[in-house]
């Protein structure tokens, strides 16, 4: 055979996986988010990177931090659509590291956009439609825990969201309107390892099954 025809052995790149936590305020996320990000980089060897919504280092992120310290008063639908901005304006990011073979573990997406700003009574198809045509998640992790054992934790109440009788109306949202069969929810109301491992294993499973290999989806 001449060198022309010869096989060279390639490793085609795969892209990296979109990977979601939501739920209320004080389940658990940023917990579950390092523990994954860990499990991905480190046991795995993937190249993975952790994302959180929003994102308060951007203009849009600044006046969203100060209207949740309780410095800025604004228009519920005008805040609505900063958090929405806040994530397109990381549409590309995300697209180029999920491209370039980086897994995303992220804090936080469209669906706390709209079941925060449903919560308030804005209508939850005008609060859906400000996130279509975002890249939509491969995988959406739900924690599910009662707001009371929520409010528990510490340093619960210090931001304007954190009132038990509101994160209960988002609650309320989330389940009865964003959570379908494919989310997972995960019974967040138990030892931190147990949870972790529970996600653990269904992140494995996904893998295993090819998750990777079908396209970017759009929300
Ligand atoms: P966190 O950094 O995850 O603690 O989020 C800050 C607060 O902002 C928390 O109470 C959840 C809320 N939040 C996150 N995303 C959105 C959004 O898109 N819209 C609204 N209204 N609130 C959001």
């Amino acid at each position: 055979m001449d060198s022309e025809h010869k096989t060279t052995e390639t490793t085609e790149m795969k892209r990296g996986i979109f990977i979601l936590f939501e739920g209320a305020d004080r389940v658990g996320k940023s917990t579950q988010v390092q523990s994954l990000f860990g499990h991905l980089s480190t046991t795995l060897g993937l190249p993975t990177k952790q994302l959180r919504f929003p994102d308060r280092t951007t203009q849009t992120g600044t006046i969203i931090n100060s209207y949740l310290q309780n410095s800025t008063q604004l228009d519920d639908r005008a805040l609505h659509l900063l958090f929405s901005a806040n994530r397109w304006e990381s549409k590309d990011t995300l697209l180029k590291h999920l491209n370039e073979g980086n897994s995303l573990v992220v804090d936080r997406y469209s669906y706390s956009g709209v079941a925060y700003s449903a919560a308030k009574g804005i209508d939850f198809d005008w609060c859906f439609g400000c996130e279509k045509g975002l890249p939509a998640p491969d995988l959406i992790f739900y924690l599910k825990m009662d707001t009371e054992d929520a409010t528990k934790r510490g340093d619960y109440g210090n931001e304007r969201y954190e009132k038990v009788d509101f994160q209960k109306k988002i609650k309320e949202v989330y389940e009865s309107k964003l959570v379908n069969s494919s989310w997972n929810v995960i019974n967040a109301n138990r030892p931190i390892e147990e949870v972790s491992k529970e996600i653990n294993e269904i992140v494995d499973r996904s893998i295993k099954n090819g998750i990777q290999n079908k396209p970017i989806q759009c929300i």
